[in-house]
């Protein structure tokens, strides 16, 4: 199924899309003092009229004194100091909350290395204005990665694959992080009880979008690996996520056999 610019994957049915609003661009970081000057400076120019908020869980090596710099340059960059790592997940909570208190209309998830292209926003967000939900998709028609090692790609497409079958969304690429959400949206999707912390906060959001009938249109993107800095993947985030999609999937599957609410 397709939709003009992006891939229909849920929602389908016809509605009339309200004006989108200002947008956000939130950009969570833990160590990326030589990324966050060059990404925040190419959202700048290719979407000006966005703002940006870095999301800094006190960065060892001074990324939120960084962020600062830039932020008394330009006003349309603001930083959230956060008090310590708390996992990528957090980091959005907080940043979402921060945005829809300061009225924007438009909230957008990027990370800070470089891999999500600013120069691909502008699609993400015409893509927006039919739908609720805008996923940049690496496993679309057209969307793909450079730079990824073999044993990443099997993870990614594995763990999207995996979520899809067993959480019954109909999603290519459940697992990516470049991502644009009507504030409408975000009110619809029950944040309070979103305790995914690593990179499994993707698929819970992506999953509750889905359950509760939000359109949902994946857009197809070009994913960089970072040049600079270091990932911060680890065997206890994949464990996290595993675990996590594995208990919905079955929770859900008991819950339709016994009548009960999943949880
Ligand atoms: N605030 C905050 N940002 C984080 C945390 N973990 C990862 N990030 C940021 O999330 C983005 C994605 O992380 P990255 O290490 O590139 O993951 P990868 O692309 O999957 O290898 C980057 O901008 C990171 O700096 C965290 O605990 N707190
Ligand atoms: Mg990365």
């Amino acid at each position: 199924m397709n939709d003009g610019d992006g891939t229909l994957a849920a929602g389908a049915q016809a509605r009339q899309f309200g004006p989108l609003g200002t947008t956000l661009v939130i950009i969570p970081t833990y160590n990326e003092a030589e990324n966050i000057k060059k990404i925040v400076r190419r959202v700048r120019s290719a979407v000006p009229e966005a703002h940006v908020l870095v999301a800094d869980d006190n960065s060892p090596d001074g990324t939120g004194k960084l962020a600062d710099e830039l932020a008394a340059e330009d006003e349309h960059v603001q930083v959230l100091h956060r008090k310590g790592k708390e996992g990528l997940g957090a980091a959005y909570l907080a940043g979402f909350r921060w945005g829809m208190e300061h009225g924007y209309g438009v909230l957008v998830e990027m990370d800070a290395d470089g891999s999500h292209q600013p120069e691909e926003l502008p699609r993400l967000l015409t893509a927006l204005k039919g739908a609720d939900l805008v996923l940049g998709s690496r496993w679309v028609p057209g969307g793909r990665v450079v730079n990824w090692p073999k044993s990443r790609e099997f993870i990614s497409r594995g763990g999207s694959l995996y979520s899809r079958v067993l959480l019954d969304v109909p999603i290519r690429d459940v697992t990516g992080g470049y991502r644009a959400f009507r504030r409408e949206t975000l009110e619809g999707l029950g944040l309070g009880e979103v305790a995914s912390q690593g990179y499994c906060f993707q698929v819970d959001l992506a999953r509750r979008a889905v359950k509760a009938g939000f359109h949902v249109v994946e857009v197809p993107i070009t994913f960089v690996e970072r040049e600079l800095g270091d990932s911060k993947m680890s065997r206890d985030i994949l464990v996290e996520a595993l675990w996590r999609v594995t208990t919905w999937g079955v929770g859900e599957r008991v819950a339709r056999i016994t009548g009960r609410k999943p949880s």
